[in-house]
C-alpha cells in the first residue's frame, strides 16, 4: 500500500471514530463541560436521579448512566419542563399529575428549563 492510499484509510477510520462518539463528547462521554451552568453533578448512578422541581431545581445538575431515569416531582402546570441546551436528542419532557419520570438511553449532556421560569434551569450528564 502506498503513503497515499494509507491515508486515505487512516483519515477515513479516525473519521468514523469521531462520528461514532456522538452525540456525547467531552469531557469522558458524559457530554460538553458546561450545560446551563453545570460544571459539577450531583452523583445519583447508584439508582438514578431526582429531582425537585420548584424554584430551587434541587439538584440542579445530576448524573446518572446509560439506561437510568430521572424524576422530577413538582407542578408541570405551573412549571413546565423543557429540553434545553445540550446533547441532541434530548428526551426530557413534560409530566403532569406532580412526577415526570425520564429514562436516558444514550450518553451526553442534557439541559432542562422552565418554559415560565427561565432561571429555573439544569442539566443531566449521563455516563455509560
Ligand atoms: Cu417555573
Amino acid at each position: 500500500m502506498n503513503y497515499k492510499a494509507l491515508s486515505l484509510v487512516v483519515s477515513a477510520a479516525l473519521t468514523l471514530a469521531a462520528c461514532s462518539s456522538d452525540p456525547a463528547t467531552t469531557p469522558a462521554d458524559g457530554g460538553p463541560a458546561s450545560v446551563n451552568g453545570c460544571t459539577t453533578f450531583a452523583d445519583e448512578t447508584a439508582s438514578g436521579g431526582a429531582i425537585a422541581w420548584d424554584f430551587n431545581v434541587t439538584p440542579k445538575c445530576v448524573k446518572v448512566k446509560v439506561g437510568q431515569a430521572v424524576t422530577w416531582t413538582g407542578d408541570f402546570s405551573f412549571h413546565p419542563l423543557a429540553p434545553f441546551n445540550g446533547d441532541t436528542p434530548n428526551p426530557i419532557t413534560t409530566g403532569s399529575g406532580g412526577t415526570s419520570k425520564v429514562t436516558f438511553p444514550t450518553a451526553g449532556t442534557f439541559g432542562f428549563h422552565c418554559l415560565t421560569h427561565p432561571a429555573m434551569q439544569g442539566a443531566v450528564q449521563v455516563v455509560p
